[in-house]
């Protein structure tokens, strides 16, 4: 926002005062207790502040309301511009099996599988049987590895999508659920686009998004290590053809899952800029997040497609307040000494401090550490030299497995994929 010459009004809930976000803006207003319900979630209270404040527009950054249809209208609706896409973009894309028919019909790769929402169980058996297993089942509500099961075989199946179902209704009060081959050793590779309210889509290259554990992403590389540059454009053509089919407006993510012969399946959209998005500007040399505030002051996008060119290599790896020898338990506590590293090709995005409490109450990650260099091997050494210099005390935090996933021989050799981790975090930790 001062970049661009704009005031900045922060929101907080009561455990948040101490936050680096309240210190850097110009207002900042407390809008309810640590419960996100109550506070980060709770609509009325952000519309009051917006008004109260006199603020033009809306930015909801990547967490609570980001994707969320309902508080994109509302901010309509109250003569706000919403920093992100229309919210019919947001709800179609938010469900996964209507995502899944749009893109089909826009042309673009699916993995083979049902072609709606399962209404019987003996046309999802054939269609398994077609496909062959080991297949996915999905929730139409899911997204992010929600509500995903695997099934093995079909003697598996029926109480597999009875009990999918009476999931996703508990979990997303929405009991929708699709089938799809399930890709084993793939990798998840994600397209970065942003397009602006005139119908102009570009792609900004990839990121690798392979390492992961329980479908958190530990580490995000960009280029990806099996990508060259035909399958890039066509994944990038891909991805701008399901941002066209969207309606598309701002900053998204087209997901796919690619196979070992490099054949590329749409797999979602993320309706938001993410949080490895660092990665994609390091290469670009873009800000994406300051092309989302002129793409929603309906300014045309500053870039064609042949101005976008992607120079040498980036990581991040993301630093959370976790027990890696407890099963990843947050491990929220004050910060007693914090110092991060920097130089050239170095960049932090974090919002703790020496003498900060992480609360209990929200996502553990503290920090994001990014480094640029002009090839992989070059970018490794980076990122071992700052994650040596990165000195967090007082909290437990993810710096020792990161230095260990960079040390691991499937990580050098780029061979990390989706399930790897799943099986051999063990051997790695
Ligand atoms: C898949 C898949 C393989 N085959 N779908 C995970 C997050 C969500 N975006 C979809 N995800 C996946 N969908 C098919 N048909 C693999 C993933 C996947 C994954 C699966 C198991 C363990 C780790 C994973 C990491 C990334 C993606």
């Amino acid at each position: 926002c001062h970049q661009l010459g704009m005031k900045a009004v922060a929101v907080y809930s009561k455990v948040d005062q101490e936050s680096l976000h309240v210190k850097l803006a110009d207002e900042a207003y407390c809008i309810g207790s640590a419960q996100a319900q109550k506070s980060y979630l709770h609509i009325p209270s952000l519309l009051a502040v917006a008004k109260a404040s006199g603020a033009d527009a809306v930015y909801p950054g990547y967490g609570f309301l980001a994707e969320n249809a309902t508080f994109a209208r509302a901010v309509n609706n109250a003569g706000l511009v919403f920093i992100g896409p229309s919210p019919e973009a947001i709800e179609n894309m938010g469900d996964k099996a209507i995502a899944r028919k749009t893109m089909h019909q826009a042309g673009v790769a699916i993995v083979p599988g049902t072609e709606n929402l399962i209404t019987d169980e003996q046309e999802a058996k054939f269609i398994a049987e077609k496909i062959g297993y080991p297949v996915l089942i999905k929730a139409a509500a899911g997204g992010g590895g929600k509500g995903m099961r695997v099934v093995h075989g079909s003697s598996e199946l029926v109480k597999a999508l009875r009990q999918a179902a009476a999931e996703a209704e508990r979990s997303f009060g929405n009991s929708g659920i699709y089938l799809e081959k399930y890709l084993t050793v793939a990798r998840h590779i994600e397209i970065q686009i942003m397009a602006d309210n005139f119908g102009n889509v570009v792609y900004l290259g990839e990121r690798d998004c392979s390492t992961q554990r329980r479908h958190q992403k530990l580490l995000e590389e960009a280029p990806s290590p099996v990508m060259d540059a035909r399958t890039r454009k066509a994944m990038g053509e891909a991805a701008v053809r399901a941002a066209k089919a969207a309606n598309y407006s701002g900053a998204g993510t087209v997901e796919f899952i690619v196979d070992d012969e490099k054949n590329f399946y749409f797999m979602e959209m993320n309706t938001r800029i993410q949080v490895e998005h660092p990665v994609t500007e390091a290469v670009t040399g873009t800000d994406l997040v300051e092309t989302q505030f002129l793409v929603a002051s309906n300014q045309s996008l500053p870039w064609k497609q042949k101005d976008i060119k992607i120079k040498g290599w980036a990581i991040e790896c993301r630093i959370n307040a976790e027990d890696i020898k407890n099963n990843f338990m947050p491990c929220p506590g004050k910060i007693t000494r914090y110092k991060a590293p920097e130089g050239e090709g170095i960049r932090v995005d974090s919002a703790v401090y020496a003498g900060y409490t992480v609360s209990p109450f929200y996502d553990s990650m503290i920090a994001k550490l990014i480094v640029w260099a002009p090839d992989r091997k070059k970018a490794i050494v980076r990122m071992e030299q700052a994650l040596a210099d990165f000195k967090i005390e007082g909290i437990k935090t993810t710096i020792d497995l990161q230095k260990k996933l960079l040390d691991s021989k499937v990580f050098r050799d780029g061979e990390m994929h989706t399930s790897y981790l799943e099986k051999h975090l063990e051997e790695i930790i």
